[in-house]
């Protein structure tokens, strides 16, 4: 038997969000249990041999998730969150964007190597309207990604309103690996999130504005409250996305119920990892296989977060299944550092003082450079104090990273694989082994939403040596409020948006 991990592996538990003076507890809400509302593959509008094309609105609605009024919310091809996108690797990806919208919007690719004006950043935006296509070779480990909005500094405010859905990469090995596939039977993404709900069943982002990061204490799972689930099979694969603001999602089932890591991030660990606790930050990703097998039908389990049950499970009839993982799941790239510069970036400051290296972000100015071709280390630094600090989730657009250690010691057993998100624990350093793919301008940053948006957030120009002096457009504060001012009809001087109260209170510009 492997051994069976039983903690969080963060090492300090008054370190965790729910310590914080800002924190929601969870709570089951008052409504009949749901049927979990798993997001559909999204259909390709055309697929070839070699080619995929999608169309993708983003587009305000209303959805019911609580009796009596629909509450008003945003998403892609549908009312709330969207189907899921699934990349075949090897392919060339075609995702036509038209943003039906009364604001201005970007669809951030979050794990996927792709060129910066591919990536979807603040720097690339589809204003009211708006129709524009990005094309890019998908050529990555089979894993679980997803896409949101990423229009700084509203980040938060719209993915908030629900601007968000999984991306599953399929790939030949993931293929042959004998796990459950069959998508919303056995395979099945579980988006973490959490709302607060006012009068006639509202989301109010402002009037719930916290700059250390928004909660609510509903849980929304696949954007189903009180969800359950039926299992048909013996063994499912969750893949789990912590796709809330703020929360830490510190996750167990029943009976400690184990259950097996086979993913991170951006690709599969190089060796299952036996668990029966799993905390994810925020952004952060795993795939995780649950055996049911010793269970009869009517029986029922619970997923809970702390102590809050999140998502049920009714147990059906199954046919046994006795398939077993290899001890290695995938052999990933693993190239050797070969530039002797270490980047150093440290995660300052909490509510309103957030920043990185002392500065807040800024759309205009280049923090970092590195070449592709070029592997180097970056340490990774949260100067919070030990013990009353923040965990900050960080994270790499552009690129997936290795982990090499935290504070001189191992990375922690199931953060092995390809990670583009990992949280940083107060005082601690993180060692991460980078390179790019692609060239572009990439942002890095805290993914507290509000972090990044109150400027926990700096940016990278990644050269490609073949075209070493290539100018990017980047956008500036002056474009983006005007822009806004229009589409409200208001002045320029009028536009509020989430972030800038924490450049404002620290006196700066944005
Ligand atoms: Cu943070």
């Amino acid at each position: 038997m492997s051994k069976l991990y039983t903690d969080y592996f963060f090492t300090d538990k008054k370190d965790y969000d729910k310590n914080d003076g800002g924190y929601v507890p969870l709570q089951v809400p008052d409504v009949k249990p749901q049927k979990l509302r798993i997001p559909e593959p999204l259909k390709p509008t055309k697929e070839t041999k070699t080619d995929m094309y999608y169309h993708i609105t983003s587009e305000p609605g209303e959805t019911q998730l609580l009796p009596g009024v629909k509450t008003k919310t945003w998403g892609y091809n549908q009312s709330l969150l969207g189907k899921t996108l699934i990349f075949k690797r090897g392919k060339t990806i075609h995702l036509t964007f038209t943003n039906k919208l009364p604001v201005l919007t970007t669809y951030h690719l979050h794990g996927l190597n792709v060129p910066g004006e591919v990536d979807g950043g603040c720097h690339t935006p589809w204003y009211p309207g708006e129709t524009k296509t990005v094309s890019f070779k998908c050529n990555q480990p089979a894993s679980t990604c997803w896409m949101h909005a990423h229009p700084c500094p509203s980040t938060a405010q719209q993915v908030w309103k629900g601007l968000a859905c999984a991306i599953v990469i399929l790939d030949k090995n993931a293929e042959k690996l004998p796990l459950p596939k069959k998508y919303g039977v056995n395979d099945v993404p579980l988006i973490l999130q959490d709302r607060k709900f006012h009068k006639d069943n509202q989301w109010h982002y402002m009037k719930d504005y916290n700059p250390d990061g928004v909660q609510g204490p509903t849980p929304m799972i696949d954007g189903t409250l009180n969800p359950y689930f039926d299992v048909t099979t013996q063994k499912v694969r969750f893949r789990l996305l912590d796709g809330a603001n703020r929360r830490e999602w510190r996750l167990h089932f029943s009976d400690d119920l184990p259950f097996i890591q086979v993913a991170g991030d951006g690709s599969f660990l190089p060796h299952p990892v036996h668990m029966n606790k799993l905390m994810l930050t925020c952004a952060e990703r795993a795939e995780i296989i649950v055996d049911f097998g010793k269970y009869k039908p009517g029986d029922v389990i619970k997923l809970y977060c702390d102590k809050t049950p999140i998502v049920t499970f009714r147990i059906h009839k199954m046919t046994p299944d006795n398939s077993k993982l290899p001890d290695t799941l995938v052999k990933l790239p693993d190239p050797k550092v070969n530039n002797p510069y270490v980047h150093k970036i440290v995660m300052g400051g909490t509510d309103e003082m957030v920043d990185i290296n002392g500065k807040k972000f800024n759309m205009q100015r280049i923090d970092s450079k590195q070449t592709i071709g070029q592997v180097e280390y970056w340490d990774v630094t949260n100067s919070n104090s030990c013990g009353h600090g923040m965990i900050h989730p960080y994270h790499m657009h552009g690129c997936q990273f290795r982990i090499i250690s935290r504070d001189g010691h191992a990375p922690y057993p199931n953060e092995h694989g390809l990670k583009d998100t990992l949280g940083v624990n107060p005082g601690e350093t993180v060692r991460l082994k980078v390179w790019f793919n692609c060239p572009g301008v990439f942002m890095y940053h805290c993914h507290i939403i509000e972090h990044e948006d109150g400027g926990m957030m700096a940016q990278i120009k990644v050269i490609d040596p073949k075209n070493p002096n290539k100018k990017y457009h980047l956008m500036d504060m002056k474009t983006l409020t005007d822009h806004i001012a229009k589409e409200k009809g208001i002045k320029p001087s009028q536009v509020e948006m989430g972030g800038m109260h924490s450049y404002r209170k620290m006196g700066m510009k944005m």
